[in-house]
């Protein structure tokens, strides 16, 4: 962990970290402690490029505002993530997981079936070819690692939402699940799938997404820390059940987003 890692010069982290959370009125406060209280979880609170900048002292200052876009990134579950332009993307863009790249899973096209479970009244498994024949669309988005980095890239891929549609997937249900090739999982509460830049990602930059970025298929949700948008995805389970995460064991609970 840690290896993107960066650090605001002159900025103590964690004090910055309790400073934003005294200045929170509650219930957002309670929401930010209970989501691990990380800087990421700040930038993605303010929409301040708090990660990799020097704006410490402007995201204080937009948190004592409490103004409408921290207030509607808090209480408006449709709240669209900022969009960005094609030269702002990073390239290359960083590679994270809790292993090296070598060592990334190596999805053979051939082979892969994204597996259905759980809630869904069509549980047909679906083929690479099939999922490609969905239509798609492009996000530029900044991902945001809890770790403390963040970076613009762009995704395309079918809408997540429409997608559970087809499947008759029981929208009731509270959650769905992503099991992912090397065992990593996670999962998004119902409305957060149906966020509409919520997407089922088969390129990055308009490529083929590389091994590096989940190969053949990641979950991409710009309204959520890094770790909720699973790569390498080869299953999604309906769920009322909360089955926690590999991030979300280590305390970074349900909510990691606004
Ligand atoms: N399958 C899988 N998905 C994962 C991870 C992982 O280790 N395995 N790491 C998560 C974390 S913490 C981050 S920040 C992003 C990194 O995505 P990237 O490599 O495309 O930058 O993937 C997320 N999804
Ligand atoms: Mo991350």
């Amino acid at each position: 962990m840690g290896r993107n890692s960066k650090i605001i010069p002159g900025v103590d982290q964690t004090l910055l970290v309790k400073d934003a959370a005294l200045l929170l009125p509650d219930p957002a406060r309670r929401r930010f402690l209970a989501g691990g209280a990380s800087l990421g979880a700040l930038t993605l609170l303010t929409g301040c490029d708090v990660v990799d900048s020097f704006s410490a002292e402007d995201t204080l200052k937009q948190i004592s505002k409490f103004n409408d876009a921290v207030q509607a990134r808090i209480f408006n579950p449709n709240k669209l993530a900022p969009t960005y332009s094609e030269s702002m993307i990073k390239r290359p863009f960083p590679f994270n997981a809790y292993y090296t790249l070598d060592e990334a899973p190596d999805v053979k096209a051939a082979e892969y079936k994204l597996e259905l479970s759980g809630m869904i009244a069509n549980k047909k498994p679906w083929t690479l070819d099939e999922l490609y024949k969905l239509p798609q669309e492009k996000q530029i988005t900044r991902h945001i690692c809890v770790e403390g980095w963040s970076a613009i890239g762009s995704w395309s891929g079918a809408k997540l939402g429409d997608f559970l549609k087809k499947i008759g997937a029981d929208t009731s249900a509270k959650y769905v699940r992503f099991i992912c090739a090397e065992g990593y999982t996670t999962s998004l509460d119902m409305p957060t799938c149906f966020h509409p830049q919520t997407q089922m990602s088969f390129k990055f930059d308009d490529q083929i997404l590389p091994r590096a970025y989940g190969y053949p298929m990641k979950i991409r949700v710009p309204t959520r820390l890094g770790f909720k948008n699973p790569k390498y995805v080869v299953g999604m389970e309906v769920t009322n059940d909360y089955m926690g995460g590999y991030w979300e064991d280590y305390g970074y609970n349900d909510y990691s987003g606004l």
